[in-house]
């Protein structure tokens, strides 16, 4: 398959397309660690394609899963019915997600994910009877999707200016970067768990009995990779409780291996009362989310609930049966290949080869956790984000796919990658950001 002759009514998102459709990059193939580009270049995998497909490309057993659903039952819808799919995966995942949260509220994206634990938490409140805990606190630079709900609690603010005033009764904690304490921290850097008292301060302001829940990225992604304090989530956690607040953690980017464990809660030791999941529940194969709570969340909103649907939350595709299909075989290669395990031991491998590119010129910081490094430029001027930008597409020429997030490169591969593929991916940055100005 080569180019196609029209780019024209497409509108593609989150991208310039006036310069993009001047200068496309097309990918027409994928397999393991690697992308096909139409001019049938091998184009290595620094991302997963957007920290997704956690497992590798073109995953046969994912393919068969697949195609034998659509064979067997292609759809059947998730209000008043069930199918055998999605109750096993619910089950699946709370065998690996921690210990009391065991009910799974399935959707098709992190965005819909996070939307769908922001409504549980303010009806959760409701329903047990405290209807005034109606506040949702997110924080500065976090991202929670695309959603009104998620762009409101998010913290970047191009994602929010644009879109009117959004939900009402929202605030924000103060982000956790600090590059003048804590530039070039090998994985979580020491200083900032105080920032958590942010909390605190809140709740002077607003008072806990009109705070349902607060929101965060165990470890912030899209914003350029925040590895979160040494104590600052155990902090927020022990605020939370103290106030009868819920905790929802944002796994969209944490969960299914990228710290080396199922999700950021384990790896931290921390557990909230809600997590949010995608991306990597299918390996990207198939749109899918997750929202999983704890039991007594669940418990108490079929015990307390004013009518016979206790949840008036649901979406055509929730727990689609294609996607359960992928995910199953999904979950079923993450163990048999024990690629969590692969994961934690690349962690110091990506550690190691991200910091030895310290002194190369432009950047500024570098930030690693599990498998995910940063790498963070010096803007040029005043123009935020040409550098990046530039040396992402460097990088696509020189055949390694790279995340440009401003001026931070984001490194995020499959868990299969190896020693080799991470050497060439920092040696391919490093060579793509000497080349540009
Ligand atoms: N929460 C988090 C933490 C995410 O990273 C979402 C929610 C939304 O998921 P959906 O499936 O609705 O896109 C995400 C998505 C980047 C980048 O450049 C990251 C995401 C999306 C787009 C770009 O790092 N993460």
């Amino acid at each position: 398959m080569s180019k196609p002759n029209n780019l024209e009514s497409l509108w593609m998102p989150f991208t310039p397309n006036k310069t993009f459709k001047k200068d496309p990059r097309i990918i027409v193939g994928a397999k393991d660690m690697h992308f096909t580009s139409d001019d049938n270049r091998q184009i290595l995998d620094g991302t997963a394609g957007l920290w997704c497909v956690n497992a590798g490309h073109g995953r046969k057993k994912i393919q068969e899963a697949v195609s034998e659903q659509l064979e067997t039952l292609d759809y059947s819808p998730p209000f008043q019915f069930g199918h055998p799919k999605q109750f096993e995966l619910a089950n699946r995942l709370a065998e690996i997600f921690p210990e009391g949260m065991n009910h799974v509220f399935f959707s098709n994206s992190g965005s819909e994910a996070v939307d769908s634990a922001l409504k549980i938490a303010l009806a959760y409140q409701r329903a047990r009877g405290h209807a005034t805990k109606t506040r949702l606190i997110g924080r500065e630079r976090g991202y929670h999707g695309v959603g009104f709900g998620g762009i409101s609690v998010g913290g970047m603010v191009k994602n929010r200016m644009y879109f009117g005033s959004m939900l009402s009764g929202v605030d924000h904690l103060r982000h956790t970067h600090n590059p003048s304490v804590n530039a070039y921290s090998h994985g979580q850097p020491e200083h900032g768990a105080e920032l958590a008292d942010d909390l605190e301060r809140l709740v002077q302001l607003h008072d806990a009995s009109t705070v349902a829940a607060v929101i965060v990225e165990p470890i912030a992604g899209s914003t350029g990779v925040l590895p979160p304090p040494k104590g600052y989530l155990k902090r927020l956690r022990d605020i939370c409780t103290k106030h009868d607040i819920l905790l929802i953690f944002d796994e969209v980017i944490s969960a299914f291996g990228r710290l080396g464990k199922a999700t950021g809660s384990d790896y931290f030791g921390i557990t909230p009362d809600i997590i949010c999941c995608a991306k990597g529940l299918t390996n990207a194969t198939i749109p899918m989310g997750a929202t999983v709570v704890q039991d007594y969340i669940y418990e108490s909103m079929l015990e307390n609930a004013d009518a016979p649907i206790e949840l008036f939350h649901g979406y055509t595709y929730s727990g689609h049966p294609v996607a359960c299909a992928a995910a199953l075989a999904t979950l079923d290669i993450y163990k048999d290949e024990g690629l969590f395990d692969n994961a934690a031991k690349m962690s110091p491998v990506i550690e190691q080869a991200a910091h030895s590119l310290k002194g190369t010129k432009h950047i500024a910081d570098i930030r690693n956790l599990g498998v995910i490094a940063a790498i963070e430029l010096e803007p040029r001027g005043n123009t935020i984000g040409a550098r990046g930008f530039e040396t992402m597409k460097k990088a696509w020429e020189m055949g390694l796919m790279v995340r440009a997030n401003g001026d931070t490169l984001a490194f995020s591969p499959p868990l299969i990658v190896n020693e080799s593929q991470v050497d060439e991916m920092f040696t391919t940055v490093k060579q793509a950001i000497e080349q540009v100005d």
